[in-house]
């Protein structure tokens, strides 16, 4: 193990606390052996003035490293594959979206927007059907059934099921930052403490009278979860923002994309209105929602006309 002052080393965030990073950095030695070490972490200034913002998933150089108190300083920050905005983690792999169905119970709307999240930051998503011990089998496949249409694989959970667990345990060793993202109340964490039993991460009911999560985790932390894959747990929150131009925002559908696939509207710039030669079926189920965000987005466009 090298632990020699003058060296930098390679490292990544796995957490921001207050003004600090806190940089995971593994330490191997010849015959194999790997230590994995937190340090608390500052920014060189440099850093500042090239307006680099270092965020969770952040592949850091760290140097003027003191072993005994466990601090470093970042030097350098390597430059990111990918970057998802919210919540903020750099470097994602693919983004495992929790829904539940009941407790609290599964919303259309709030779902598509999570899916097109992941579609804008152009990251692979997952869906994770979180709390299946609370429902029944017909209703569970309605759920896959309905997500399979909008072209979305999903995976049913249970906290109470070890098989249900282990699968997912499989599928993050495959990949190499897995982030947890959903609605606050639908056991991300739950997830997490029961996938890294040596974790016993604070978790808490969902309101009775709110029938939501109470907002329980506050930041996003990286863990490890074998196979040098990492997992993080993030906020929940319940309404995430689309962000589309108007005219790339059909592109975010699957179900849309695979039926242009084999046909094409009359107009390149057709925008799935109500234009002739639109090949687009406007009785899929999510044409509402696309229709809806979209004549919001073309209204929040037009110029101001007066009163
Ligand atoms: N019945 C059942 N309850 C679960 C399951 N998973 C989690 N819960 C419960 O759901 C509640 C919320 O779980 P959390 O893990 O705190 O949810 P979260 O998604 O992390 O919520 P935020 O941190 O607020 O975003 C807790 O009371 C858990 O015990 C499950 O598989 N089945
Ligand atoms: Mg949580
Ligand atoms: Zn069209």
């Amino acid at each position: 193990m090298n632990k020699n002052k003058s060296y930098s080393c390679k490292g990544i965030v796995v957490a921001l606390k207050a003004n600090f990073f806190i940089v995971e950095i593994d330490f191997q030695d010849s015959k194999q052996f790997s230590e994995k070490i937190r340090f608390l972490c500052t920014r060189r200034n440099k850093l500042d003035h090239q307006g680099l913002f270092i965020n969770v998933g952040d592949i850091v150089f760290v140097e003027a490293i003191d072993y005994i108190n466990k601090r470093a300083v970042i030097s350098q920050v390597e430059p990111r594959e990918s970057f998802l905005k919210r919540p903020a983690v750099a470097n994602v792999t693919l983004i495992a979206i929790c829904i539940s169905v009941e407790e609290p119970s599964f919303d259309s709307d709030q779902t598509s927007r999570f899916l097109i999240t992941a579609e804008a930051s152009n990251i692979k998503p997952l869906v994770i059907l979180t709390k299946i011990d609370l429902m029944n089998k017909n209703d569970l496949k309605v759920y896959i059934d309905k997500l399979k249409s909008w072209g979305y694989d999903s995976l049913p959970v249970s906290i109470k099921n070890i098989e249900s667990i282990d699968l997912l345990i499989q599928r993050f060793r495959q990949t190499r930052l897995t982030v947890l993202a959903g609605p606050s109340g639908v056991g991300k964490t739950s997830l997490i403490n029961n996938l890294i039993p040596s974790l016993s991460l604070p978790t808490s009911a969902v309101s009775k009278k709110l029938k939501r999560g109470i907002h329980t985790t506050r930041h996003v932390e990286l863990f490890a979860i074998g196979n040098g894959s990492l997992l993080a747990d993030t906020p929940g929150f319940n309404c995430p923002e689309i962000v589309s131009d108007i005219n790339g925002f059909a592109n975010f559908f699957p179900e849309f994309r695979a039926q242009l696939i084999n046909s094409k509207c009359k107009f390149r710039n057709c925008l799935h209105r109500d234009e002739p030669g639109c090949v687009i079926d406007k009785n899929i189920e999510r044409y509402s929602f696309y229709r809806e965000n979209l004549e919001e987005m073309i209204n929040s466009h037009l110029p101001y006309q007066g009163d």
